[in-house]
């Protein structure tokens, strides 16, 4: 590592305006330019970033293109977002189609996984609703139950867990690597102000990283226009040209397959009520951004 020239690292952690970086052996701990304290250019947890020495610092110099990015948990450049989900607490399964949302928009793989189940069996509901389309696995942090299918989606990959708050995001973490990290479900509380959103830390794991994030609730946050929000949703992609109309949108369209489907128990009344939920929250924001 030369004093003088730019090194790209990883940037692993952020807490207020200290960011760890990595790369190989090498480890600093930077300042960033005052550019990227500005909203919407925000240094997050996955970025690639020069990192510049000067007067014995480390300073970040500038961010690398995103492969892509969540802004709820704000990482980038993950594979694959396992999204956790428990019988306690209660699931907050509009929380779950909006990252799984935000995963098919920026190519990222979203992996459901029901953890707790050594209190009892996954919920059958939830599965036979997002089996069709998604990888749903069925864990225990406490006994270790599934983690073979766990560990397959995390060696070799850059994924993150995200999902509210007490699901066993920690536990789970601490149960793969054997660390001892504080599992509360507040663990929030240890970054400040408005950092709490962000808190995210990587963890090195069967040759891939892990990234533990805090809990969070999240408005709809992507970029799209409401008609395109279907294309998104890959368990009613197969009924779409049974609809009457080429551009349905599943809203309140006469013929509708998608909810015809739901009608007579094939789709989930819940993820589809969700998704109205979401087109209305997309309507909205549109709204807003052009009046
Ligand atoms: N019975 C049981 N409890 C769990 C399991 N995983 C986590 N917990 C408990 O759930 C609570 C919240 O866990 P934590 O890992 O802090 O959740 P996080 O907020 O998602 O990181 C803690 O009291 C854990 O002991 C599990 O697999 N089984
Ligand atoms: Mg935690
Ligand atoms: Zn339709």
């Amino acid at each position: 590592m030369s004093v003088s020239g730019a090194e790209i690292m990883t940037v692993t952690k952020i807490l207020s305006n200290d960011y760890t970086v990595k790369e190989g052996g090498a480890e600093f701990v930077a300042k960033a330019r005052g550019r990227f304290r500005s909203k919407g250019t925000d240094i997050c947890v996955g970025d690639r970033v020069k990192v510049v020495f000067e007067g014995g610092s480390a300073i970040i110099d500038e961010v690398l293109p995103r492969k892509n990015s969540l802004k709820r948990p704000f990482v980038s450049n993950i594979d694959s977002a396992l999204i956790v989900v428990a019988k306690e607490p209660k699931p907050d399964m509009l929380l779950a189609d909006k990252i799984i949302l935000n995963c098919f928009v920026e190519g990222i793989k979203p992996v459901l996984v029901y953890n707790k189940c050594d209190i009892s069996g996954p919920d059958e509901d939830i599965f036979a609703a997002y089996s069709p389309f998604m990888t749903c696995i069925a864990v225990s942090a406490k006994d270790k139950t599934g983690f073979e299918a766990l560990e397959n989606e995390i060696r070799s990959k850059t994924v993150c867990l995200a999902g509210q708050s007490a699901v066993g995001k920690t536990s789970l973490m601490n149960a793969i690597l054997g660390l001892d990290l504080k599992t509360d479900g507040l663990s929030k509380k240890i970054s400040r102000g408005k950092n709490t959103t962000r808190h995210v830390e990587i963890y090195e794991a069967l040759g891939g990283k892990v990234m533990d994030t805090c809990g969070f609730s999240m408005l709809t946050l992507v970029n799209i226009e409401p008609d395109e929000l279907k294309y998104y949703y890959e368990d009613f992609l197969p009924l779409q040209s049974s609809c009457r109309f080429t551009a349905c949108s599943h809203i309140n369209e006469p013929d509708c397959a998608v909810l015809a489907a739901v009608e007579s128990g094939s789709l989930d009344r819940g993820r589809y009520l969700r998704y109205l939920e979401i087109y209305k929250e997309l309507k909205e924001e549109r709204k807003k951004a052009y009046d």
